[in-house]
């Protein structure tokens, strides 16, 4: 097949999701054509059925806001055309399923009726997608998407709660790609940060508000007063300043280390013993996953889809939302040195259910569904 894919090529759970899909489905023989305003940061090796696209956003003085959407189909309508792709597929609803939408009314025009399938990722559903600003475009995105998928059984039911959804929505869980993320036999690193032999926890995010990465802190806080402890905090975002800020004034500033971005995250991964997830909602947790293909167990809150990926008392833990000490008290237990080997094998055991070598052909056999219902054939045929 030949599909095109849209998604925010930056840090952030969706543009990776895109980004892998896209490398696993080249290099299973399918032309796989990425449309985006940058190169995708995981796009990373060359493949002879990998390309890209970028969306070109010409300025003129009369635009305070350039107009992405438009432009964004433009490319679309091109690619569609002049590459002759079988089916688009959208990751992250806001703005890139309303462009879509509208790329394929374009093509319609010209004899074209080009398959979309828009997946939903979390924010553009249970954070943006709920605006009142957005609601609108959102509901009629989905509901003209010629397929929908979501990441967790949670995001599809929060999604029919939240919008007027007269399309249906089939369930892909997110994958891990377990040749990257495994454990690797390189301590050297852990050796620097942990010199006294500390437990090393660590977290990955974008810094937004619903990370909640002060809960994190605080928690750190109180496990530090029972057992050596360093915290890693990956990743960069609008939090950070606040969150540097808590440090100096717990005094924790020696035992918490923010790295920002990191491209070889497996590396880090790979000497931690504990995973900290304790957002707000999380439509999926895919740090959270990655973390546990590399042997470690993760403590985050039962929010949104975590429970479909963190079984209490196996792999890690969940407690509410903000509940610090609870949060304490599950990672001194899985820290505490007759359990945690334990929890490192069920943090692996658990990760291989979500290989993306089981996963990327759901989404094949979801590509063909779709064609053939837009082509009136039947999907063996295609
Ligand atoms: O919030 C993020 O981490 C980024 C965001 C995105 O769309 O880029 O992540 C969402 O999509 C990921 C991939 O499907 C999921 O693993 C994350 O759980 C989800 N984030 C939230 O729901 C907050």
């Amino acid at each position: 097949m030949k599909i095109g894919i849209v998604c925010y090529p930056t840090f952030g759970g969706s543009g990776v999701v895109a980004t892998e899909l896209g490398k696993e489905l080249a290099l299973k023989g399918h032309q796989v054509h990425f449309i985006t305003y940058t190169q995708p940061i995981r796009l990373d090796f060359f493949n002879e059925n990998l390309f890209y696209h970028e969306v070109n956003i010409s300025s003129y003085p009369l635009f305070q806001y350039p107009p992405y959407e438009s432009a964004l189909a433009g490319k679309m309508v091109d690619v569609v055309k002049y590459e002759k792709l079988d089916l688009l597929h959208v990751h992250y609803a806001i703005p890139h399923a309303t462009s879509a939408f509208l790329a394929k009314q374009i093509l319609k025009e010209e004899g074209i009726d080009i398959p979309v399938v828009t997946t939903l990722h979390g924010t553009d559903i249970t954070v943006v997608g709920k605006d009142a600003t957005y609601k609108p475009m959102v509901t009629f995105s989905i509901n003209h998407s010629d397929g929908v998928t979501s990441v967790s059984d949670d995001l599809r039911k929060e999604t029919f709660e939240t919008f007027k959804i007269t399309n249906e929505i089939e369930v892909i869980p997110n994958f891990v790609d377990l040749e990257r993320f495994h454990k690797q036999k390189k301590d050297h690193f852990k050796k620097i940060i942990c010199p006294e032999g500390e437990k090393l926890l660590v977290h990955i995010s974008n810094f937004r508000k619903v990370k909640r990465i002060d809960d994190i802190i605080y928690t750190f806080g109180e496990l530090k007063k029972q057992i050596p402890a360093k915290l890693l905090l990956i990743g960069d975002g609008p939090e950070r300043p606040k969150m540097e800020k808590l440090c100096r004034e717990l005094k924790l500033c020696d035992d918490i280390r923010f790295i920002g971005k990191l491209d070889a995250i497996e590396e880090v991964l790979s000497v931690a013993d504990l995973f900290f997830m304790p957002s707000e909602k999380e439509s999926f947790g895919l740090a959270a996953l990655e973390a546990m293909a590399c042997e470690v167990p993760v403590i985050s809150t039962n929010a949104g889809g975590l429970p479909e990926l963190v079984i209490n008392g196996v792999n890690g833990f969940m407690s509410e939302v903000g509940d610090i000490a609870d949060m304490t008290k599950n990672a001194l237990f899985i820290l505490a040195d007759e359990n945690l080997e334990t929890f490192k094998t069920n943090a692996l055991t658990r990760a291989k259910e979500f290989d993306i070598k089981n996963i990327v052909p759901q989404y094949e056999a979801y590509y063909r569904k779709i064609i053939a219902k837009v082509k009136g054939l039947k999907p063996e045929l295609i």
